[in-house]
């Protein structure tokens, strides 16, 4: 490619980002500054996060079912895309079933419209494999199977689904969408997700040599580095329209593993590490979740192919937290 042509992509998109500071958001954030450059991605939250993250580039404060300000930020900035990643997550939506219910559909429905009446021309809004239910194959899960879920989260995440599908059939609205399995990192913590023993586990591991773990030792669940998310969201963001034939939700996937499997692997590294086991609310709903998911779709449809196993994850994440916790 030219170099002009190259610059010319890179300013092409103008950029807003609902939910910037959350667990992905932050480091889709830094990622796509870094394809389309610190001012034409806007990183936005119902609250500012930290302050080196929030004087990165243009950050606004707004709350995701708040159509008028969405909408007066997209005209100051010319925003052609957006990515919608505010949402509450399944084990604080079973605690909160009408406000999880309130703030992961209003938000979605507020900016499907608004793409329907031209204010923006492309979305991304994550879905979740929390969308199956216990029903649903739990090995190989396909991508079109019993759905069914029994989570208040994973309700809003399927009827999102079919809106997004309904905008896209109906309006050609462009929007895009992925199931992520939990996603592991170190740079910004998840908040109120069932796969959240997944990130904890590695800080405790480095900071007490022990772990209380809410999951029962074989609870299998899909997982995946967070790298991985990226790149599978910019991935299906850059890819060709014509390319992207399923427009609910792609099955995503990379690993699948359980509470005893990653302490075994952190024991690679720190051998003194315990496990202990306390399953709480939370065992229900990853009780009720697929354990190995088939992405098959999207690894034919636009190319999707993951790069992290357990085993090169562990160690990822244990250098990572280690090298943040000395620079403190
Ligand atoms: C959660 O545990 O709620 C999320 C998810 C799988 O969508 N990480």
């Amino acid at each position: 490619m030219q170099q002009s042509e190259n610059i010319y992509l890179q300013m092409a998109e103008t950029i807003l980002i609902l939910g910037a500071c959350g667990q992905i958001g932050t480091e889709l954030t830094q990622s796509l500054r870094l394809i389309h450059g610190n001012e034409n991605v806007i990183a936005s939250d119902i609250r500012y996060g930290e302050d080196s993250f929030v004087k990165e580039g243009p950050f606004e404060i707004i709350d995701a079912t708040d159509r008028d300000t969405i909408l007066a930020v997209i005209k100051k900035y010319e925003i052609t895309q957006v990515y919608l990643m505010a949402a509450m997550l399944s084990a604080t939506a079973e605690k909160y079933p009408q406000k999880a219910w309130e703030l992961n559909m209003n938000s979605l429905l507020i900016i499907l419209e608004l793409a329907r009446e031209k204010h923006i021309q492309t979305i991304y809004w994550p879905s979740s494999i929390a969308v199956f239910g216990p029903a649903s194959p739990k090995i190989n899960t396909p991508q079109d199977t019993i759905m069914n879920p029994t989570t208040v989260y994973g309700m809003s995440k399927l009827a999102g689904e079919h809106w997004c599908n309904y905008y896209h059939e109906k309006f050609g609205v462009d929007v895009r969408s992925l199931r992520y399995p939990g996603i592991i990192s170190w740079k910004t913590k998840p908040g109120g997700g069932t796969t959240d023993y997944a990130v904890d586990i590695y800080f405790k591991a480095i900071e007490d040599g022990k772990y209380e773990c809410f999951l029962g030792k074989d609870t299998q669940l899909p997982m995946m580095y967070m790298k991985d998310a990226i790149d599978a969201t910019i991935q299906i963001m850059e890819a060709n329209p014509s390319d992207i034939k399923v427009r609910t939700s792609y099955n995503l996937a990379a690993i699948s593993f359980t509470p005893e499997q990653i302490t075994s692997e952190i024991k690679k590294h720190i051998s003194e590490f315990e496990i202990t086991y306390a399953p709480d609310f939370r065992q229900d709903i990853a009780n009720s979740w697929p354990q190995i998911i088939d992405d098959s779709k999207a690894r034919t449809d636009w190319n999707w192919s993951h790069e992290f196993d357990l085993e090169s994850m562990t160690k990822e994440m244990l250098k990572n937290i280690q090298s943040s916790m000395m620079s403190m």
